[in-house]
């Protein structure tokens, strides 16, 4: 399953390389081999290289440079009466709904998932708009919240549903935000659920109750305000079938800092 995945990822660019350069040792010795096979070692460090920065860590920071004003951006406060009900009661009845294609569907409350590991991590948040906070987030594991619910095989993506709606206009029901990862992203270290911001209380402005941080994405790829998480094989009947809110308005899917 993801495991099984997540191990041929790292597997692949070495294991690939390897079958390659031994199914081809015995031709080495041939003068106008050599060409060939290096260009072939070439693109399978290529490869490799690929993959394994695909799990790199993004860069931490120690606590002296936390911004003092960590800026806000997109809904800063979710108009929707569903959200506005929840935030009234402190989210007693918020329930994180984890569904799609897993083996055990899930509704878990704020206690359940901050009892699930977790990681504490200061990082830089980088947004398409131009600016940049760092700060400390501290969440559940992505990784761990998909184990306990089991991702099933032909589960290629994890959307994120989110509780506003940013576009009110649009009249095709995508309005909503959404946001979507692939699996090497869910299963990184440092993707978490956020339920922490600088030692505090994750602030409504910020995604109360529980934000996503995808830290080798841009800041449009971190869902706020996250109520559903949804296992799909793919992304085509979700919102306008980009993966994303931003994405299904023209923003690159996969958006790497
Ligand atoms: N649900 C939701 N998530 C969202 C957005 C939003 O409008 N709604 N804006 C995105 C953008 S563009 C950025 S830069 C970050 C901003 O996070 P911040 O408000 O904590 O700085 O949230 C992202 N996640
Ligand atoms: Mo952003």
């Amino acid at each position: 399953m993801s495991l099984h995945r997540r191990g041929w990822l790292k597997a692949a660019g070495a294991g690939l390389g390897a079958l390659w350069l031994a199914g081809c040792d015995r031709l080495t010795r041939s003068p106008g081999f050599t060409g060939v096979l290096r260009v072939a070692e070439q693109w399978t460090q290529g490869a490799h290289r690929l993959i394994t920065d695909r799990n790199a860590l993004a860069k931490e920071f120690g606590p002296e440079h936390i911004s003092t004003d960590f800026r806000a951006n997109g809904t800063l406060r979710p108009q929707d009466p569903g959200y506005l009900a929840l935030l009234a009661e402190n989210f007693a009845g918020y329930r994180l709904v984890v569904d799609g294609l897993v083996e055990r569907p899930l509704a878990l409350s704020l206690a359940e998932v901050r009892a699930l590991p977790s990681r504490t991590q200061i990082t830089r948040h980088d947004c398409v708009e131009g600016w940049s906070s760092i700060g400390k987030w501290t969440g559940a594991r992505l990784s761990a919240l998909l184990d306990r619910a089991g991702v099933k095989p032909e589960a290629r993506y994890i959307v994120f549903h989110c509780a506003d709606t940013l576009d009110p206009f649009a009249t095709d029901g995508a309005g909503g935000y959404y946001e979507s990862i692939d699996l090497v992203d869910a299963y990184h270290p440092q993707t978490i659920l956020a339920y922490r911001m600088n030692d505090a209380t994750l602030p409504v402005r910020h995604g109360a109750p529980l934000r996503l941080r995808v830290e080798r994405q841009l800041g449009y790829k971190h869902a706020k305000y996250v109520m559903r998480i949804e296992a799909v094989a793919s992304l085509d009947r979700i919102g306008r079938g980009q993966g994303g809110f931003w994405p299904d308005r023209g923003y690159e899917w996969y958006a790497g800092v």
